[in-house]
């Protein structure tokens, strides 16, 4: 058991040309109020249209007064809305009113009423004020609420009963006001787009301008003291199709003297400032990696590594007032049978405690998990085998984390951390057979057990695992995950067609569905042969679909993700030792995917590998740059070198928003991520919330989303063109989010680039 193999599984002359530069236009605050009254006739001046009053009430003193009898229940006596309004889930809400009782009492207030068939359950949770205390003099109230649900009928109702005295209740100037983002122009910053963070000594620096000039313009570049240290010509590039806009770009490759506070400038116009550095990455990779740390469930998050207003109770591990992992039933049939669409349930609990929240809700989840953590352990495992590594750094003590002196590399600690969690979500062995499809089947040791409530995984197909790195540090422990993946994949093999659901409807999460397994099979038989060595799983390498798949099957366009194993596959074959039959055509397959994201970015003025904008699409990036960069590890042909380094330029700031997607790396950068951990934006806006952190340092948002969808994106975003559909608001989680699978793309890439 000694092979440390791992684991799984841009000055104008003429003034003229200024004008020609693209104006920068200054955002415009939002304004909490504006958006129309969604109220209408709240304040009682014509008597109460728009109201049904329950009893019927007076008008006094612009009051409207209710007699509510003594005894009265507590949903018998209202005051309720008859025009409707749209209620925008997820969205933020102001409600003002005045009111007064001439008996102290509890005022509850709901939109969209109550449920009678969920034993009177308001309709809505979030506008939860059960405790409105009115009392004998006239008092102001204001909430603020996010609905839960989309409606686009929705009351607002007054409960006025559940008093035991005869009660006259007034209620008067009652506005409800949803956010308002208009005026909103969005802040595209300098129209000089740099990586904000910095460049490379001997790496490739190139800015883009954007400009409507068709010809060259001046550009000088100046040192933290505006002292001239190089000028030059833009080179007109024409469309960028990534923003819609003309640009230019600027190359100042040349200038190698190291230093922070550069600036280039253009007509009059200055960039964010950036550095020149050689150890530009070295706390990204660090810092991309402790935030994993802070992802952990189960487990209290320790404010001596990581600061006070970080620092919180370990998750969901049963004590109120969180939801407990710890005793974790299967769904029941009912709810399979909503979920799946087909009839599904277990007979035994299991620990699930452990593993990482997913994203910025507190979902757990194993097939996002599994890329995860892959690429956390091929980080780690470059470091063993890449030539240039910096392998010394990634060791026990590296990172803040609780187990920085256990003796263990801690990129392996904070891998564990989720492994230890999937291995708990496999079906235990000599499980009773599970009802599915109506038919009884054995299911045990399949990868993954299915869906916790509210956290769905993956339905028992099998997702590849880890290999053993651990074996040089905890043998019992590589064993143990060796076994697992042995059983794992013995178990998928005899169950092939079990695939995760399509959908998991309102049960809370996201869905991962994927009915190819072919490519997870390439996995896990690629990583259990780089691990064992055993003809078996060569067999299965070299006769999987995938093996002999063309380049753009194997390297997707616009970048791999959790639902393309196959290229995982293909990048650790090629570059973790093995014998596999057909090796160098694996490499070959590697460096001509490499070829087709390079030529990508030719087309592409801010060194982009991708040409759409979905969901996440820093992670594509990202991702791009993981080939890139590996195929300059297995060739040292620095060609590949420049083109992974001009791709990093992207997530920090070389973009058409001036971005820079990782929070604290840059001038402009994205720092009210949608996350329930790190809500700070929420807490400033909904006062009454609990005040949560800023997202930690290193934190990268989900990215620009050509398709946004949620309520500050529909309201600011509409027509966006690719590299601007994206608005950092906490509440535009289709633009802003955080994830683990994006920011394990992140620390791999960090940690190739702090070695370069
Ligand atoms: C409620 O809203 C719908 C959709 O906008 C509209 O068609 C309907 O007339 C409204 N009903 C009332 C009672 O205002
Ligand atoms: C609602 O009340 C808050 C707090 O008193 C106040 O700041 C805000 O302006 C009020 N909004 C309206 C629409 O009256
Ligand atoms: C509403 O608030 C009360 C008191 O804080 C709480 O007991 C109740 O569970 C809440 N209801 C909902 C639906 O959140
Ligand atoms: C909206 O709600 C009102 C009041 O409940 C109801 O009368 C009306 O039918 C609803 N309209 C729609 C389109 O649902
Ligand atoms: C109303 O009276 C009943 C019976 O005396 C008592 O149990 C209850 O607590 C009272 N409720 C309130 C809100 O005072
Ligand atoms: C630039 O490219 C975009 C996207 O392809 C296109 O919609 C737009 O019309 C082009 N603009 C110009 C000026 O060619
Ligand atoms: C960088 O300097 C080299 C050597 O002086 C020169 O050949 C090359 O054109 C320069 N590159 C740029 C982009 O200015
Ligand atoms: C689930 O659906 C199946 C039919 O597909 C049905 O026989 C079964 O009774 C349902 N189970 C429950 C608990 O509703
Ligand atoms: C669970 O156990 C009960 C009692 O042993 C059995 O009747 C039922 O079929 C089992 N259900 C499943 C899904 O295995
Ligand atoms: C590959 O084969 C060579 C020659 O047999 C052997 O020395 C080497 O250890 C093998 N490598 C691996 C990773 O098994
Ligand atoms: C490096 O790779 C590029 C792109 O494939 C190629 O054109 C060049 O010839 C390679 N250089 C060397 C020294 O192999
Ligand atoms: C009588 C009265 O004031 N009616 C008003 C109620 O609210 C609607 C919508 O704001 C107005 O159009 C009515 O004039
Ligand atoms: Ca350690």
């Amino acid at each position: 058991m000694v092979h440390p193999i791992f684991l799984l599984v841009i000055l104008l002359p003429a003034v003229a040309q200024c004008s020609r530069l693209d104006k920068r236009q200054t955002p415009v605050e939002n304004e909490a109020l504006g958006t129309p009254n969604l109220v209408h006739n709240g304040s009682f001046t014509d008597g109460t249209p728009g109201w049904t009053v329950e009893p019927p009430g007076f008008i006094r003193e612009g009051m409207l007064c209710v007699v509510v009898p003594a005894g009265t229940a507590p949903k018998a006596s209202y005051i309720e809305t008859t025009q409707n309004f749209t209620q925008v889930k997820n969205d933020i809400y102001y409600l003002n009113f005045t009111a007064s009782a001439s008996h102290a009492t509890n005022l509850w207030i709901q939109t969209n009423g109550y449920d009678p068939s969920a034993g009177g359950a308001p309709v809505d949770p979030n506008l939860n004020t059960t405790q409105v205390p009115l009392t004998t003099s006239l008092q102001p109230f204001s909430f603020h609420f996010s609905p839960a649900n989309q409606e686009n009928n929705s009351t607002l109702t007054f409960f006025l009963g559940g008093s035991n005295f005869t009660n006259e209740i007034c209620l008067g100037d009652i506005s409800l006001h949803r956010i308002n983002r208009l005026p909103y122009h969005q802040d595209v910053g300098p129209a000089i787009k740099v990586n904000q963070h910095g460049y490379l000594p001997n790496g490739p620096k190139i800015a883009t301008v954007m400009s409507q000039s068709d010809s060259s313009l001046s550009w000088n570049l100046l040192n933290s003291h505006g002292t001239l240290v190089m000028s030059g010509q833009t080179h007109p590039f024409g469309n960028d199709t990534g923003s819609g806009r003309n640009v230019h770009t600027i190359d100042f490759t040349n200038h190698t003297k190291q230093g922070s506070g550069y600036t280039l400038e253009v007509a009059g116009e200055v960039s964010y400032p950036f550095a020149i550095s050689s150890t530009l990455y070295t706390s990204l990779r660090q810092d991309s990696m402790e935030f994993f740390y802070q992802q952990r469930s189960g487990i209290a998050i320790d404010a001596e590594l990581v600061g006070y207003q970080y620092a919180r109770p370990a998750g969901h591990i049963n004590v109120f007032p969180n939801q407990g992992d710890v005793v974790t039933p299967c769904q029941y049939e009912w709810e399979s049978n909503v979920t799946y669409l087909e009839p599904w349930t277990c007979n035994y609990t299991l620990d699930v405690s452990q593993g990482w929240y997913d994203a910025g809700d507190l979902g757990k989840y194993v097939v996002n998990g599994g890329i995860s953590t892959a690429q956390i352990l091929m980080a780690y495992e470059r470091s063993l085998y890449a030539p240039n590594n910096s392998s010394n750094l990634l060791g026990d003590g590296f990172l803040r984390i609780p187990e920085r002196s256990n003796g263990y590399p801690d990129f392996l600690d904070e891998a564990r951390w989720e492994m230890e969690f999937m291995l708990k979500m496999q079906v235990p062995q000599n499980s009773p057979p599970q009802l599915l499809n109506g038919i009884y089947i054995d299911m045990s040791g399949m990868g993954a057990s299915p869906p916790l409530h509210s956290r769905n995984t993956e339905h028992g197909s099998y997702r590849s695992y880890e290999r053993k790195i651990w074996a040089k540090f905890d043998s019992a422990f590589a064993q143990r995950c060796l076994d697992a993946a042995r059983v794992g994949y013995a178990a998928a093999k005899a169950n092939p067609a079990i695939y995760a659901p399509g959908t998991d409807w309102d049960l809370g999460g996201g869905a991962y569905s994927d009915d190819d397994v072919r490519d997870e099979f390439y996995w896990a038989a690629a990583e259990l042969y780089i691990t064992t060595s055993e003809a078996e799983f060569e067999n299965d390498v070299i006769s999987n679909y995938y093996h002999t798949a063309n380049v753009s099957t194997l390297f997707p366009q616009g970048g791999f993700g959790w639902s393309s194993m196959q290229t995982l596959a293909q990048l650790d074959l090629a570059a973790v030792p093995n014998n596999v039959t057909g090796r160098d055509a694996i490499i070959e397959s590697v460096m001509a995917g490499a070829e087709q994201y390079m030529a990508v970015q030719t087309t592409q003025p801010t060194g982009v590998f991708i040409t759409s904008y979905p969901w996440g699409s820093n992670s594509n990036q990202l991702n791009c740059i993981q080939v890139v960069a590996t195929a300059y590890d297995i060739s040292r042909n620095t060609t590949y070198r420049t083109s992974a380094l001009l791709g990093m330029d992207y997530i920090f700031g070389r973009n058409a928003l001036s971005q820079s997607y990782v929070h604290d790396y840059g001038t402009k950068t994205s720092s009210n991520m949608h996350s329930r951990l790190f809500a700070n934006e929420l807490s400033r806006l909904i006062p009454q919330n609990p005040i949560v952190p800023s997202p930690p340092k290193g934190a990268m948002a989900g990215g620009a989303n050509e398709s946004p969808d949620d309520p500050p994106a529909n309201d600011v975003l509409k027509n966006c063109v690719g590299q601007l559909c994206y608005v950092d608001d906490v509440n535009s989680y289709s633009t802003n989010e955080v994830a683990i699978n994006w920011g394990s793309a992140l620390a791999w890439v960090a940690s190739w680039a702090a070695d370069q």
